[in-house]
């Protein structure tokens, strides 16, 4: 059998090595003990996921693996029989192909050859080579599509935002990080902007737009007006959105998590804008926004006091900030100020006293705290995760 495969579950390797001869059993039960328990193991148990190294794989393979309720799919490398498995599978719900470095648009193109109606998710991230004509393809023949991981792709364009926006309609979630040729105008097309070419993907409910250096605030007001049903969007490392931009999110009612770690151009004005509007927001992270200061505890003790989850790791807040937003935050559970390193005992202090829902918090870094703040800390009643990182280490004062 020409199939190399690593990494399974029991019940898959127990099936694939019902295929191996003696003399293989014996070779692969050498490997490790988890393949050793396979390797002997007379009983085949259904499944619903496969992790496969495909060589020049056994096209046989693929429907005893549908025979036996495996749905899902994960590659672990590839070199030319993905086809195989399309063909062998015809009811795949997920394919995960992330970091399949070698895989080409021509690799996708012999496997996409009609429609594959049941695939619902697909995972390209890092299959660095693919680019816009794959996606015209996944739009032309995976119209059931619902996640869609495009991260590290990054020869995909605008263009192949537009097939997307043409052909995917019921996209529920898609990854574009680090896509870095995708603009105002790719979000456009997905939010419906050009709809006499792209009707869009107006039913996503997570866009991660991590690390697309070239969207500016225009792409946000796309965003707010044709991607109503959002609820998590990631615009961390976006450098160039500005408080401006977050003018326009402030009124997306359905809008839980927002990611806008390490946005440099955001300030308090644009926490002001967030907490003007009518958001619901239950996460909110603005690490690393270092213009981000005790102003932002104000407005989002006025306005955001709804939230469960807040970073602010190394933003520039000190005791005094603590102080304006603790009383509101019934309901917060997890808070980072990692790297913050003005807050002293005295803000630790505060929070102990007002934020009883806390089950997490992180410190690490954080210079000016000692054990009495941290002593106070401990005592929170719901409390499970603190993370002082190597703070105990490197300071004087050590914590046991
Ligand atoms: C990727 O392709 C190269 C040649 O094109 C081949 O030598 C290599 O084994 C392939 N890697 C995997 C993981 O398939
Ligand atoms: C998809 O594959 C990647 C890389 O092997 C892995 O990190 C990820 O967890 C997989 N996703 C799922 C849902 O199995
Ligand atoms: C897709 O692959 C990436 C990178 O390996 C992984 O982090 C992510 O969890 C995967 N997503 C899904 C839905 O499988
Ligand atoms: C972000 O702000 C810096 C100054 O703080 C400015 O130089 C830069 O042009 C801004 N970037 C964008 C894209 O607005
Ligand atoms: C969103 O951005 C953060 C950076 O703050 C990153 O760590 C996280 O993995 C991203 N989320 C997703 C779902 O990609
Ligand atoms: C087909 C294509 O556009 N390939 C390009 C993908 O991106 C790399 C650089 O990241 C280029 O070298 C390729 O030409």
């Amino acid at each position: 059998m020409e199939t190399h495969i690593s990494c399974l579950f029991p019940e898959l390797l127990a099936m694939i090595f019902s295929y191996l001869d003696v003399r293989d059993k014996g070779r692969a039960a050498q490997v490790c003990g988890a393949w050793r328990d396979a390797a002997y193991h007379k009983s085949v148990w259904r499944g619903t996921e496969a992790k496969l190294h495909l060589r020049r794989a056994n096209p046989s393979l693929f429907p005893s693996l549908q025979a036996r309720g495996i749905r899902r799919v994960q590659i672990l490398s590839l070199r030319r029989s993905l086809s195989y498995v399309i063909q062998g599978m015809p009811n795949i719900e997920s394919l995960n192909l992330s970091g399949c470095y070698n895989l080409t648009d021509n690799g996708l193109g012999h496997a996409f050859v009609q429609e594959i109606g049941s695939l619902r998710a697909l995972n390209l991230s890092l299959c660095k080579q693919i680019t816009d004509s794959s996606l015209g393809r996944i739009a032309q023949y995976l119209k059931g599509l619902e996640v869609l991981e495009l991260g590290g792709c990054s020869n995909i364009t605008n263009t192949g935002l537009l097939l997307i926006a043409w052909g995917l309609h019921g996209l529920k979630s898609l990854n574009l990080r680090s896509c870095r040729h995708v603009s105002d105008v790719g979000i456009g097309h997905l939010a419906g902007m050009t709809r006499s070419a792209a009707e869009g993907c107006l039913g996503l409910e997570h866009l991660i737009l991590q690390d697309c250096q070239k969207l500016t605030d225009l792409a946000l007001k796309h965003i707010s007006r044709g991607l109503q049903g959002l609820r998590l969007l990631n615009l961390s490392f976006c450098g160039g959105i500005s408080d401006a931009g977050l003018l326009h999110l402030s009124h997306m009612g359905g809008l839980r998590s927002l990611n806008l770690r390490s946005c440099d151009n955001i300030s308090d004005t644009g926490i002001m804008h967030l907490a003007m509007g009518s958001l619901r927001l239950s996460g909110l992270d603005v690490s690393f926004c270092d213009k981000v200061g005790d102003q932002s505890l104000a407005y989002i003790a006025q306005g955001l006091y709804g939230l469960k989850s807040l970073s602010l790791c190394s933003c520039h807040i000190s005791d005094d900030g603590i102080n304006r937003m603790v009383r509101q935050m019934h309901g917060l559970r997890t808070l980072n100020i990692g790297q913050c390193v003005r807050i002293t005992d005295k803000g630790l202090e505060l929070i102990a006293e007002h934020l009883s829902q806390l089950t997490g918090i992180d410190l690490y870094g954080c210079t000016r705290i000692t054990k009495r703040g941290l002593e106070r800390i401990t005592q929170l009643p719901c409390l499970k995760v603190l993370n002082l990182g190597l703070w105990q280490m490197t300071e004087g004062e050590k914590v046991r």
